[in-house]
């Protein structure tokens, strides 16, 4: 646990476990919990230990996005800068989902608006509970969707879900989210945290570094064209080949015994 109770951490088995912890406020993000959901993820670019991330939150939400009591108009002198607040707060975090070469696992205990929605959209994988709900709430209140929304929507979805879902704040329940491809898994709610837990463990007992490369490729393929992708697959197969796990992989088959991947 972080001496920051806004946000909680554990590791076990290689698995960081990273709670949102506001739940009175449904864990909508304040200073603290930008700071310390900031220092448990390069955390987890330090430590090699750490094979994987779950990502999700205490009580009945996963997260309600900006505390909008700490960005209250009425008690400030002057138009407040945004764009300031993503640049000092969001988007370094997203960049940290983005940029970290393990698994982020996202289970999305319960509403997940606004900002919250799109950091549980820029994890690798999420799960959510059934009575889980995704809310572009940012119209509601004269803003645009942020923390990496209009770009992830817009990727997962097209422009005419991403557009409507952005304009109209309509609730998307988990099982359509799922339906539309936009997380892994609608799961029953009793079975959310067991799953989402035996997935984080099963992904960090994996081989890291080739799972890492692999969300870097499939990260950088709509970027990319066919030619400059193909060459980036061989450039990442060239180190994935070179790892302990890949040699562990293979041996392991032919001797016809369950692998034993040390992230190396
Ligand atoms: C909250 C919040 C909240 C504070 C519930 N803040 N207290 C980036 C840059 C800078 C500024 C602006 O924003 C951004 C990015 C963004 O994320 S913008 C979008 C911000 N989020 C929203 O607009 C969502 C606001 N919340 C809601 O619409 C509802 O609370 C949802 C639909 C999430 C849940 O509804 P209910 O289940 O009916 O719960 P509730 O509304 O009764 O909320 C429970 C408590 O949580 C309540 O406090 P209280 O003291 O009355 O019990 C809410 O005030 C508090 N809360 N969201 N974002």
């Amino acid at each position: 646990m972080t001496d920051n109770e806004s946000v909680l951490v554990t590791l076990k088995d290689g698995v960081l476990g990273v709670t949102l912890n506001r739940p009175d406020k449904l864990n909508s993000f304040n200073v603290d919990m930008h700071l310390a959901l900031r220092a448990a993820l390069q955390r987890a670019h330090d430590e090699a230990e750490i094979r994987a991330v779950l990502l999700t939150g205490a009580g009945r939400a996963f997260s309600a996005g900006q505390d909008l009591g700490d960005r209250d108009p009425r008690k400030m002198p002057e138009k407040p800068d945004l764009g300031e607040t993503l640049e000092t707060y969001y988007n370094p975090t997203l960049r940290l989902i983005r940029s970290l070469e393990k698994p982020v696992i996202a289970a999305v205990n319960g509403v997940a608006a606004g900002a919250g929605a799109n950091i549980a959209f820029a994890c690798d994988i999420v799960l959510a509970a059934k009575s889980a709900k995704f809310i572009q709430a940012f119209s509601k209140i004269g803003l645009i969707p942020d923390a990496g929304g209009s770009w992830s929507l817009t990727r997962a979805l097209g422009e005419p879900r991403a557009k409507a879902l952005a304009m109209t704040a309509e609730p998307l329940i988990a099982e359509k989210a799922e339906d539309w491809g936009l997380i892994w898994k609608a799961v029953d709610d009793a079975a959310l945290m067991e799953e989402a837990t035996g997935l984080a463990a099963k992904l960090a007992g994996g081989p890291t570094k080739g799972l890492g490369l692999t969300k870097r490729l499939i990260q950088a393929a709509s970027e990319n064209d066919l030619s400059t992708h193909l060459d980036m697959e061989r450039d990442c197969q060239r180190e994935a080949g070179r790892t302990d796990d890949y040699a562990e992989g293979v041996t392991a088959f032919l001797e016809k015994r369950a692998p034993v991947f040390r992230g190396k």
